[in-house]
């Protein structure tokens, strides 16, 4: 039995606007994150966490863990406050901090360059839509992050749940949703941040560092409801339009031909530059670093006309006229926020994943989301939580067992954090942030029982679930 090795990344992670706060001193500029949006009601990301004041205790609590790796994204407008132009050397400072410290324990930083928090500034000139504007600040970032940073830093990611970002960047607070051509918008900033993320994989390898950069989407395998030919083929589409789209642009340089087509059918399809392709050509990436919560279900095509968002997240989409309806898979059970809990599908969409590209793959986010209860002693008894990630990593000895290079798990979330659309009332933590939603509590920092637990799984490095 081939077994995990004696390099896996054992860690978590977590995102920049989601646990920092310290949104409004040392300079940072806005972040749209920083905006009320529709869909944010109540959701406060300016003091989140306090990773910003608190990141030597909780690297102190990671190593104590026993971490090997630590996943965490840059603020884009902590570094470039106004997105481009002048630096904020005290951005700079806090990274550099952060990276010793982790160093000082020996834990590897694994750094998503833009986890779902452009800058203000450039939102207000038209964002992503803005290719020049963009992809010019987007290169220009993130080559900065590579001459500072690189040094220590060797393992990075482009841009975190890119497929997310289209698919439902109204849910995330990224996407206004309320605006004509909508769908003709989102597929040409779906392109304009491939090319960005092309261009910058390729300055990374010509800067000739030691590390390693790749793409960090949300895939999860899409099974069909029945073995209806009808519904295989629906779910074979599904793939295609929520994971292969962004993938094949990544490791292969090249756009999905069923997704493209799809796009043209129906008038979506991106103005494509001269040298475009040539460009995705040359900056594919060197592993794949995805995120997994679970998978979804298809059936054959009932509706045609256009698009309707339903109250949906990252994990529950919705119909695309033409391609799949969406159906409920009862066989799978709920977390308490509807999320279905399917390990043998991690299984699957690794397999998925080392067919079609044969690269590392690295799992940057995977865990439970839920309502964890202090008891009067202090203690958390998040059993369920214990119970998702056993499950998963239990499928994750199979696929290395198989063969498929898996070099890391970083669990959703070290500490707790501000959920994207829920508060921090949704729960992912090994470690407690007392915090609630009405900015009750003072930030202490303690252990839950997933913590011992998780220490317990890195030091045997996984035998003993
Ligand atoms: C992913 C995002 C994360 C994170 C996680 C949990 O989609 O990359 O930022 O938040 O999902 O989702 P949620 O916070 O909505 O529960």
């Amino acid at each position: 039995m081939k077994k995990i090795g004696k390099d896996f990344l054992w860690g978590a992670s977590t995102s920049a606007y989601q646990c920092e706060g310290a949104t409004n001193i040392d300079g940072k500029g806005k972040s749209v994150q920083d905006l009320t949006l529709p869909v944010k009601d109540k959701i406060d990301f300016r003091n989140a966490s306090h990773h910003y004041f608190h990141y030597k205790e909780d690297v102190k609590l990671m190593a104590e863990m026993g971490f090997k790796s630590y996943r965490f994204s840059i603020s884009w407008s902590r570094i470039f406050p106004k997105g481009t132009g002048e630096i904020n050397q005290k951005g700079v400072d806090f990274y550099n901090n952060l990276l010793n410290e982790l160093l000082k324990y020996n834990i590897e930083p694994v750094v998503t360059v833009y986890h779902f928090d452009p800058p203000l500034d450039l939102e207000n000139q038209g964002g992503w839509l803005n290719r020049d504007l963009m992809v010019n600040a987007f290169v220009q970032y993130s080559t900065k992050l590579f001459e500072l940073f690189g040094d220590r830093v060797k393992y990075w990611q482009t841009i975190n749940e890119h497929n997310m970002i289209i698919q439902v960047g109204h849910v995330i607070g990224v996407i206004n949703p309320k605006q004509d051509n909508l769908f003709k918008k989102l597929y040409q900033i779906n392109h304009n941040m491939l090319i960005a993320q092309a261009l910058v994989t390729r300055k990374y390898h010509d800067m000739n560092f030691k590390g390693i950069i790749g793409p960090a989407p949300n895939i999860s395998y899409v099974y069909a409801e029945t073995s209806k030919p009808e519904d295989f083929d629906a779910s074979y589409k599904a793939n295609a339009w929520r994971n292969w789209l962004y993938l094949d642009a990544a490791c292969l340089g090249e756009y999905n031909t069923i997704a493209w087509e799809w796009m043209v059918k129906n008038g979506y399809e991106p103005e494509l530059r001269e040298g475009d392709l040539e460009i995705l050509k040359k900056g594919k990436a060197d592993f794949i670093a995805f995120n997994y919560y679970n998978t979804s279900t298809v059936r054959a095509s009932t509706k045609i006309g256009s698009i309707k968002f339903s109250e949906s997240d990252q994990q529950t989409a919705y119909d695309i006229p033409g391609l799949f309806d969406l159906c409920d898979n009862k066989n799978l059970p709920k977390t308490e926020f509807g999320w279905s809990i399917d390990p043998q599908g991690f299984l699957h969409t690794m397999r998925a994943m080392w067919d079609r590209y044969r690269m590392p793959l690295m799992v940057t986010e995977n865990g439970l989301g839920a309502y964890d209860i202090v008891e009067e002693d202090g203690s958390i008894h998040d059993q369920y939580r214990i119970d998702y990630i056993k499950a998963h990593l239990e499928q994750l000895k199979v696929a290395i067992n198989e063969g498929i290079d898996v070099i890391g798990y970083h669990p959703w979330s070290a500490i707790d954090l501000v959920s994207t659309h829920e508060g921090i009332k949704k729960r992912y933590g090994f470690i407690h942030v007392n915090i609630n939603d009405n900015g009750e509590g003072d930030y202490k920092r303690s252990r839950k029982d997933s913590f011992y637990w998780y220490k317990k799984v890195i030091s045997t490095n996984g035998e003993d679930l």
